[in-house]
């Protein structure tokens, strides 16, 4: 059995974390059977510090992208086998799009706005066996987490640019995989791939969490096509 380590749901969605919800869509979409271990407790253990990481017959992988490639070497690729390799070269290109930008602006949104500082806390800090840490020792730890995600976002160079540009990076995204998804089904026409659960990881954190305001919200809202592709994803694979 694959035990998956990884953050929790966050309302309707089943992580916080777009490449934890990846990982989990990729299995339901593969039917690959698997447990789930959450908290952040598991940090600890991650291989490269960061979740998701899974466990399978005594081996550890770490990183979404690597254990995707596991599961294809190990278990076949159901997949993606019907893509062609320029569909494959796409599909490398939006997901880079999806976790190596666009993830940062939901970071960036989460973190950083101050409309979403209080909701912030309850989810990442309100937690029982953080509540149960003596004061001061909280408010260091809460200190230190956001400096360090506002370190990362300047270090990966979003950071540096004022909101509404963060806003219209994240919105030239959005307009790009909704032209091209247009009014297929999934992301390279009727049968499902990969890509849509990783599209799905970052859809979903937008456009399913309804506890964060942001202008990146908003916009997502406006492209429909999106919207309903979320919505379809969410009720084949976690309805
Ligand atoms: N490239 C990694 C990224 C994973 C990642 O960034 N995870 C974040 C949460 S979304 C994390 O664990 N952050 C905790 C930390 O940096 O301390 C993957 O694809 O799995």
């Amino acid at each position: 059995m694959i035990t998956l380590y990884k953050f929790g749901p966050l309302e309707q969605v089943c992580d916080a974390s777009p490449f934890c919800v990846k990982v989990e869509a990729y299995m339901r979409m593969a039917g690959l059977p698997y447990e789930v271990k959450t908290g952040t407790k598991h940090l600890k253990t991650a291989p490269k510090g960061k979740l998701p990481y899974i466990e399978d017959n005594g081996k550890r992988i770490a990183d979404s992208g690597f254990i995707v490639q596991y599961f294809k070497e190990t278990y076949g690729d159901s997949l993606d086998s019907h893509l062609s390799d320029q569909d494959k070269a796409i599909a490398t290109a939006f997901t880079r799009l999806l976790e190596e930008n666009l993830y940062w602006v939901i970071v960036h949104a989460r973190w950083l706005l101050p409309q979403n500082a209080a909701m912030l806390d309850q989810n990442i800090f309100g937690a029982p066996e953080f509540l149960r840490l003596p004061l001061p020792l909280r408010a260091y730890i809460k200190y230190s987490v956001k400096q360090k995600v506002k370190a990362s976002l300047h270090a990966q160079g979003l950071g540096r640019h004022s909101h509404e540009e963060i806003t219209a990076i994240g919105n030239r995204d959005l307009l790009a995989l909704a032209n091209f998804l247009q009014d297929k089904p999934y992301f390279f026409g009727n049968e499902p791939s990969s890509l849509d659960a990783i599209a799905y990881g970052s859809l979903a954190n937008i456009l399913l969490v309804n506890c964060y305001q942001a202008p990146i919200i908003d916009q997502a809202r406006t492209y429909e096509n999106l919207s309903a592709f979320t919505r379809r994803f969410h009720e084949r694979y976690f309805g």
